[in-house]
């Protein structure tokens, strides 16, 4: 199914640098016209499918040669210096998890792996997926071990009333607007010191508000294999100060089940005191594209996100694409549609604080219920402790609920801009900025990752170009193994 742009009309749009950002990323013009025979699939680029996954080692994610995990972990570079940098390995993702912005990180090659360790909990069954006409039924949620983050967020929230603007120290509100001029909203949110803005009609067009529900996406997709986990990011520091966040997967039915269940208000206290686990990992716009028309691009991005218009001069610059009336190439949509995701989950589902990789600007739409967010600027980096051990990610170790003055004193200094997201509510996130999110309630959060020519185009450039020159190196290791028999 062919998807519209939802981006602004290109001629309102200067991206006079963008052959030149092309012309440095991109290599000798050989190899390029040489990719042009080869262009990057939209499963390279963006969110995979069960089926982009099982062929990605042999189209888009070479093997390199095995290497013993310390030396391979060394040659990482730190976060925002992997422009030279192919990962090739399962070790080179991390452990998983909830990292929707990265697409390359989400789903590592293990994603989905059972639950092993001691409490042996019978969550993982071990899916054909070749057989996915689901016949599961004995499917469990573990009732996981507690977090540090959920024992904060009950502590946080075992009141009548949560007003983050009280109970978080120094915490400033964040601005709420509607009816906003689209052409003013780069300058208020991502210019200087920029800021978030909470847009209370930025869902005004959507079919979503009114169509999706636990009990909508049940009847029509319930048959759907599904991935959740009960710690979000995942972060290599977890298995050495905690426990590592656990992963299960099971068909979307049983997910939403397990959700019903737990938006009972006779639940039991014990019950709810539980780790919730959270529905990060469901492609659901590759598998039902037509779910991409109950989120139209909300108005006040109407001129600030290009990343349509940007990836459609990349197919045109490096691909060399005719340009055709017939709407954007397969791969400019999916990697298009790639950067939206969707989340559902129960009270005390959390994303723990991080900024999103690739410079990338977000909004984040709450389809249903309420969802607590605490978000720093870019500025307050230094304040924040950013962990050395998620090289693949940017990730403070502060939990804004429950901060550890003692350890982290710098945090002190940092200002956190907290506020609850109502449903039908849209924030915008501007790139580099920290957030913290905790669904108050039984949640539905649509979220995108976008692009803008004068603020951070070039780093989606950057991105496509590292994925071709992996692809390249692909080859090349491909066409040896060959040759050498
Ligand atoms: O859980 C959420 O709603 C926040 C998600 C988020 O910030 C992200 O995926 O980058
Ligand atoms: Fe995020």
């Amino acid at each position: 199914m062919k998807l519209e742009s939802k981006t602004t009309s290109p001629q309102k749009v200067d991206v006079s640098n963008l052959q030149q950002i092309l012309r440095l990323s991109s290599g000798d013009e050989a190899s390029v016209n040489r990719a042009k025979t080869h262009p990057v699939t939209s499963a390279s680029l963006g969110a995979l499918s069960k089926e982009d996954e099982r062929s990605r080692e042999s189209v888009n994610f070479p093997q390199a040669p095995s290497e013993d995990a310390e030396s391979c972990a060394e040659q990482v570079p730190p976060y925002l210096a992997r422009e030279e940098f192919s990962p090739t390995e399962q070790r080179h993702f991390g452990a998983g998890g909830s990292f929707p912005e990265v697409h390359i990180l989400q789903y590592p090659l293990d994603m989905g792996r059972g639950l092993d360790g001691p409490s042996g909990c019978p969550v993982s069954l071990d899916i054909d997926y070749d057989a996915l006409q689901l016949k599961v039924s004995k499917f469990v949620l573990c009732q996981s071990e507690s977090t540090v983050e959920y024992e904060a967020f009950l502590d946080f929230t075992d009141r009548d009333q949560v007003d983050p603007l009280s109970q978080i120290v120094g915490a400033r509100s964040v601005e709420r607007a509607s009816n906003v001029d689209p052409g003013t909203v780069a300058a208020r949110c991502f210019q200087g010191s920029g800021k978030p803005l909470i847009f209370t009609d930025g869902m005004r067009d959507w079919d979503a508000l009114s169509t999706w529900s636990l009990e909508y996406f049940q009847e029509k997709y319930g048959s759907d294999l599904v991935m959740a986990n009960d710690r979000a990011p995942a972060r290599h520091a977890d298995e050495a100060i905690d426990r590592k966040q656990r992963t299960v997967h099971m068909p979307l039915a049983d997910y939403l089940s397990y959700c019903q269940r737990l938006c009972q208000p006779d639940l039991p206290e014990s019950e709810r005191r539980k780790v919730p686990f959270y529905l990060n990992g469901w492609r659901a716009y590759s598998q039902h594209p037509e779910l991409m028309h109950d989120i139209p691009g909300p108005y006040f991005t109407s001129q600030c996100d290009h990343t349509c218009m940007v990836l459609a001069q990349v197919d045109k610059l490096v691909f060399k694409a005719q340009s055709s009336d017939d709407g954007d190439a397969p791969w400019v949509s999916g990697m298009n549609m790639s950067l939206n995701k969707l989340f559902v989950g129960p009270p005390g589902t959390i994303t723990r604080m991080h900024y999103d990789a690739g410079e990338a600007h977000a909004w984040l739409g709450q389809v249903a219920g309420r969802k607590l967010f605490i978000c720093f600027s870019p500025d307050d980096s230094q304040y924040l402790y950013k962990m050395e051990t998620e090289t693949e990610t940017a990730q403070s170790p502060i939990d804004p609920l429950r901060p550890d003055f003692t350890k982290y004193p710098l945090y002190k200094l940092a200002t956190p801009y907290a506020f609850i997201l109502q449903p039908g509510e849209m924030v915008l996130v501007p790139k580099g900025w920290w957030h913290y999110a905790a669904a108050l309630d039984m949640s539905i959060t649509a979220m995108r990752n976008f692009y803008h020519a004068p603020s951070n185009a070039q780093d989606l450039v950057k991105y496509v170009m590292t994925l071709l020159k992996k692809k390249r190196v692909e080859q090349v290791q491909q066409r040896g193994t060959s040759e050498g028999g």
